[in-house]
């Protein structure tokens, strides 16, 4: 499990001021209060989105501040209200506030209010009553919802890299994904887990790349293996061996021992080996070691001989990947055994996220109408003849973030929505 978390502090925005105003009125001395109200300060709202993979970006700008609402001014006049600000957090993004779970943006297009703006005061025009003509008070508007919040995301990677300090792993991940690692040429460039997203044959095989390992890591060498967790349930692992080794094949068994050491289940998850900066050397040379290594490896092992740097083998090393993470996926996504396999974390795989999910509300004549093949699908799997059917196509639309926007939108209980050619009503009256 891959964990990426990330503290940022949300401000919403103040609601603006009420204010004290007067009619101007030729002959008249004092006209009445008309002191308008200010507006509400904006929102903080989360998203959940799958343009991005990580809270990365929040290290480098912590804090998320809505726009505060405007005052309000004279002849009634209200405050403008303040922008909301729309975060994009990735699919899976978990937010703690006080060691409290606030939100759990689990399904693309997801919306939270993670932080509420304030509301605006009132001007003195909402003051005035029978003995009090001419008020001079206004309220202020609130302060909007501040708070250092946690953001957590966990996200099971596909495929994770393991080697020697230097192997290539790093080098690799930049050039199969949009990640940029830093590469360098010496031992522990890398010294915290990075995240890249691979495209395959128009697939996504999310990408673990960890420090290097060395003999003894398991008791403290080097970095250690404490990197080691993040990768321990990706599906496969793909062990980089660098070509220039004098010993490939104890290259080998040095990073294989360190991975029993650590997790006889990690070490028993598929392999591919792979001989990296190959294309340096002479074909020879490649072939002879591979000859080592298909000795030494167990024999449903693929081995492949790439260079990163001249981008050769690179895609049948993916596709090889790509391929044994169906298999060990599919294997895991059949029911679950026993209780304890049962309650595993539900996990968030980007392969798992197809474009599907998402959905768009449209206005019509007669109310609204939701698209999207998920939710399409789901009301055709409907029986509208039942209303615990309807029920729970109202949660499904609830937690797939569509009833939010379609109130936003202005739909009350009993809008017409219509799915995939049914319709139903938004209030439950099952
Ligand atoms: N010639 C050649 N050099 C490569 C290739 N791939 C990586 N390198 C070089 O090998 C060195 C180490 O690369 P990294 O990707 O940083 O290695 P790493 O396995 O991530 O290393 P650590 O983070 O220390 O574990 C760098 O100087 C890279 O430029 C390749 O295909 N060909
Ligand atoms: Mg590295």
């Amino acid at each position: 499990m891959f964990v990426d978390t990330a503290k940022v502090l949300v401000v919403a925005g103040k609601g603006g001021d009420g204010v004290v105003s007067f009619r101007h009125e030729i002959y008249v001395d004092k006209g009445g209060p008309d002191g308008g109200d200010g507006g509400k300060g904006g929102d903080v709202i989360f998203v959940a989105s799958e343009d991005t993979n990580t809270l990365a970006d929040f290290r480098f700008n912590p804090e998320l501040k809505a726009e505060p609402g405007k005052n309000g001014s004279k002849a009634k006049r209200r405050g403008k209200s303040g922008e909301d600000l729309l975060v994009k957090v990735p699919v899976g993004t978990i937010v703690w506030k006080d060691s409290e779970i606030i939100a759990d943006l689990a399904t693309p297009g997801q919306r939270a209010v993670v932080a509420h703006g304030g509301e605006g005061g009132f001007g003195n025009a909402h003051f005035k009553s029978s003995v009090r003509q001419a008020p001079k008070i206004a309220e202020k508007g609130e302060p909007g919802d501040t708070f250092e919040a946690e953001l957590e995301l966990k996200l099971l990677a596909d495929i994770g890299l393991v080697g020697f300090p230097n192997a290539g792993k790093s080098t690799f991940l930049s050039v199969v994904s949009n990640a940029r690692p830093e590469i360098a040429d010496y031992a522990f460039t890398t010294l915290t887990p990075k995240l890249g997203v691979a495209d395959v044959d128009g697939d996504s095989l999310l990408i673990a790349d960890i420090p290097g390992l060395i003999e003894g890591a398991s008791e403290g060498k080097g970095l250690g293996h404490d990197f080691l967790r993040h990768i321990e349930r990706t599906a496969v692992l793909l062990h980089l061996i660098d070509s220039y080794s004098d010993d490939i094949a104890g290259s080998y068994h040095i990073i294989r021992k360190e991975l029993e050491s650590h997790s006889p289940e990690l070490a028993a998850r598929p392999e591919i080996v792979v001989l990296t900066k190959a294309e340096g050397l002479d074909e020879e040379m490649i072939s002879m070691q591979m000859a080592t290594l298909g000795e030494i490896v167990d024999s449903s092992v693929p081995v492949f001989a790439i260079s990163a740097t001249a981008h050769q083998g690179i895609t049948e090393v993916l596709r090889a990947a790509k391929q044994q993470v169906e298999i060990v996926r599919e294997a895991e996504s059949r029911p679950a055994e026993t209780e304890e396999d049962a309650q595993e974390l539900p996990v968030i795989r980007l392969s798992d996220k197809q474009l599907s999910e998402s959905w768009t509300v449209t206005k019509t004549d007669d109310g609204f109408t939701v698209s999207g093949e998920k939710i399409e699908r789901f009301a055709r799997r409907t029986d509208f003849d039942n209303p615990e059917g309807v029920s729970r196509l109202r949660n499904i639309m609830a937690k797939m973030g569509i009833t939010h926007e379609l109130t936003r939108r202005g739909a009350e209980g009993d809008s017409v929505v219509h799915i995939g050619g049914h319709s139903l009503t938004l209030r439950d009256d099952a």
